[in-house]
């Protein structure tokens, strides 16, 4: 490790916050995680839970202690509605880095209704105001490290290869004189969650500029796989595994469908081509960022987090190939491209040291040791995705003749 430094993890108790704070601790940081525990209570009202058996908040940071000898801090602070307390604990911990992940992450549960609608808008735009407000507003400079998504590109399938973050254009100005600009690559959103994320792009844009925030942007793809290194040392730091029809993504989605002997839900043609990235390699590539601070520049450093591309149908065929699965392909209650290409450029996190771990390397044992073994925790009921896009795609409702 090059420095120590003082860390906070905003939506440290969720999927990717939680094993994040667990490997910067192992690597020598100091950690406060800050969580609303907001996760823990949608899964309540929604009647879903983990396929694993999160422990508790207090459990987890003892049972941390006990196989580490390592502390980390924990604050409940709902960072979209405390702004005072946000405030008070970044002025007594004066952090060298803050890691934010704390907004509400999930495509299907942002459209399941008014209410998620705008619960997804008002938590995510202002946590991430706050934290901005809050920082410039005590002065201090700490590295923020915001988790964004591929998401904000959107898969309209052009056939160039995504950059990271921004398309260089160049403008015809007056005089012949040609303009070259770097901008942010325009956004195309595919849900009410993922126009959030792009909305937090600007007001990151902004505050760089106007207050030389340090701002790295991580446009991740979709995260699989359960465990890390550190989470595997006890079982009381076991990760979250989401798979309920809202929260679950994808592919761990077929991983249990597969083991529970439920046919693989590939929406429509399966054709949609996403990006990937394992669990193991989000919290590495968290790491790198926050050993690689931008420069007070006024520009935001974006880098795309993320592995490798798969078409969802792909995906079905390779599970499929690995166990006894069926696949079904379903009605999409997505508003979303049936069909699509997807190359992304991931050039930063490779030069500065990733080294992917590949589908292949890792399904079987994701299947195994994770899948198999909480299988008995499944609720089927949970399972079906039932959030639609728009009204008309509601199971039953009679679409008008064109
Ligand atoms: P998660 O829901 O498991 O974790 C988010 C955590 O943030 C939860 O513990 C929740 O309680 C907390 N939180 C939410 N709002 C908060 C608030 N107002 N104040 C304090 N805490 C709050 O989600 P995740 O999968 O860990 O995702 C973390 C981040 O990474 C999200 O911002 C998401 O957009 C991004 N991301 C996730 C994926 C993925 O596949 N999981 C992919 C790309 C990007
Ligand atoms: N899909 C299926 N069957 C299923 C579930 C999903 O075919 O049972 C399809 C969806 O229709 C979609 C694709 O799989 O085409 C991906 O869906 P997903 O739920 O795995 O991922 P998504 O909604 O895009 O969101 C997830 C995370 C989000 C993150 C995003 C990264 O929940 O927080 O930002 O991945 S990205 O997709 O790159 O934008």
């Amino acid at each position: 490790m090059s420095e120590k430094r003082k860390i906070i993890v905003i939506g440290g108790d969720g999927f990717c916050g939680w094993p994040t704070a667990l490997h910067l601790s192992k690597l020598g940081h100091d950690i406060t995680i800050v969580d609303n525990l907001s996760r823990r209570r949608i899964d309540k009202k929604m009647g879903a839970d983990s396929l694993t058996p999160i422990a508790p908040v207090k459990q987890r940071l003892t049972a941390w202690t006990e196989a580490t000898g390592l502390s980390l801090g924990f604050a409940r602070i709902d960072v979209a509605r405390e702004f005072g307390r946000l405030t008070s604990l970044l002025a007594s911990v004066k952090p060298d880095t803050i890691i934010h992940f704390g907004e509400q992450r999930a495509a299907p549960y942002s459209m399941k209704g008014i209410n998620e609608k705008r619960y997804t808008v008002d938590n995510n735009i202002s946590a991430t105001h706050n934290l901005l407000a809050a920082v410039t507003g005590l002065g201090i400079d700490p590295h923020i490290v915001h988790l964004g998504t591929m998401g904000v590109y959107g898969y309209d399938d052009d056939g160039i290869e995504i950059p990271e973050g921004y398309l260089r254009v160049y403008i015809p100005g007056e005089d012949r004189r040609i303009v070259q600009r770097d901008i942010l690559y325009p956004t195309n959103p595919g849900s009410v969650y993922h126009m959030t994320k792009s909305m937090d792009q600007l007001l990151f844009q902004f505050y760089a500029k106007n207050d030389l925030l340090r701002v790295t942007d991580l446009h991740q793809g979709i995260v699989w796989g359960t465990q890390t290194a550190e989470t595997r040392l006890d079982e009381r730091l076991i990760n979250r595994f989401d798979y309920d029809g809202d929260y679950g993504t994808v592919l761990n989605r077929f991983l249990m469908q597969a083991v529970v002997g439920h046919p693989l839900t590939v929406h429509g043609t399966g054709g949609q081509t996403r990006a990937f990235i394992h669990i193991q390699d989000t919290v590495k590539c968290i790491a790198l960022a926050v050993e690689n601070p931008p420069a007070p520049n006024g520009k935001v450093a974006i880098m795309n987090q993320m592995t490798e591309t798969h078409t969802v149908r792909d995906l079905a065929a390779l599970v499929k190939k690995h166990s006894q699965a069926q696949v079904a392909f379903v009605d999409n209650p997505r508003n979303e491209a049936a069909e699509n290409d997807l190359r992304v450029c991931n050039r930063s996190l490779i030069d500065l040291g990733l080294k992917p771990i590949t589908l292949a390397e890792g399904l079987i044992e994701e299947t195994q040791d994770i899948a198999q073994k909480y299988a008995h925790r499944c609720i089927p009921d949970m399972i079906p995705c039932v959030s639609t896009w728009t009204d008309s795609q509601r199971p039953g409702v009679v679409k008008s003749a064109a």
